[in-house]
This record gives structure tokens, sequence and C-alpha cells, in this order.
């Protein structure tokens, strides 16, 4: 029986798991060493089920999202992602999911530094592009351009998917 539900656990860790823990995905936008791929935003239209406990709830007054991605340098010197912006919010924040006593709590960062020859993910409970006073809902499915800030690659607007 335990062999079994370490099977099932298996198939679901396999079937379930992000897709970012297979190949790296083609990038959508690349500047110098720096690459990025898999951009997304979170979903704001009313009705949907809440988002991950500790991270952003799309019916929480604010209108805010979040987006993710990820980004590959493969030069020999570290970058840092010092901005991002976009027409559809008023302001994008650097932040920081950290577990805090328990609970998920988030703070601001000033830059995301990715070392040199490595990758990061903006992902859910760890660092992501906070979309502040956004100006419309966000629907599955649909494009919105986002624009990151890098302190040696300069600029790269990438397309985000809405999930
Ligand atoms: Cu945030």
């Amino acid at each position: 029986m335990r062999k079994l539900l370490l099977g099932l656990l298996m198939v679901c860790l396999w079937a379930c798991g992000s897709p970012q823990a297979a190949a790296t995905p083609t990038p959508v936008a690349r500047s110098g060493p720096i690459a990025i791929s898999d951009v997304w935003i979170r979903a704001t239209a009313f009705g949907e089920p809440a988002s991950t406990p500790g991270e952003h709830n799309s019916l929480e007054p604010g209108w805010s999202s979040a987006v993710y991605l990820q980004i590959d340098n493969s030069g020999d010197t570290p970058d840092q992602l010092l901005r991002a912006s976009t027409d559809i919010a008023r302001l994008v924040e650097l932040h920081q999911s950290i577990n805090q006593n328990g609970t998920g709590q988030m703070r601001y960062v000033e830059g995301i530094e990715i070392p040199a020859h490595s990758q990061l993910t903006l992902r859910s409970g760890g660092f992501h592009l906070m979309l502040v006073d956004l100006k419309r809902d966000l629907h599955r499915g649909e494009t919105v351009q986002i624009t990151l800030e890098f302190a040696q690659a300069g600029t790269i607007s990438v397309p985000a998917e809405v999930r």
C-alpha cells in the first residue's frame, strides 16, 4: 500500500509539476546574455477562485496582480532587474514573498540580482513583479506587454500571457 501511494505521488509530481522543471523554455525576448521566457500574469477576472494563500487575491480591492517569468543570464557578469512598467497598471513594483512567523507576506525589493551563468524564476511564493493599481481587468488568454529594465542588458519588452 505504501508503495502504491508513493507511486501515485510520483505520478502526481510528474503530472502536476511546474513546466519550469522541464527543459528551459524558448525565450520570448533577449538582450545580450539576458534571455526572458515563460512570462505570465495572474488573471483578475471576477468570480474566479482566489489565488494561492499568501499570494495576491484578485478579489481584494486595489486591483493588483502579479507577473511571473524566467530570466536566464548566460553572461560572465551578474545583472540586475531594476524596474518594470506596463500600460495596464499605474505602477510595477519588484516584490519578494516571504514567510514570516508562519504568515505569507511580501516585501518591496530594490532590485533582483541574476548571477552570472544562472537562471532565476520569478514565481508564486518568491520574487515577482507586482502590478499596482490595474487600469482594467485581466482575462485569461490575452497578452499584455511588459517592459523590463536591467542594469546591464538595458530595456527588454516582453509579451506576457494572462493565465
Ligand atoms: Cu507582491
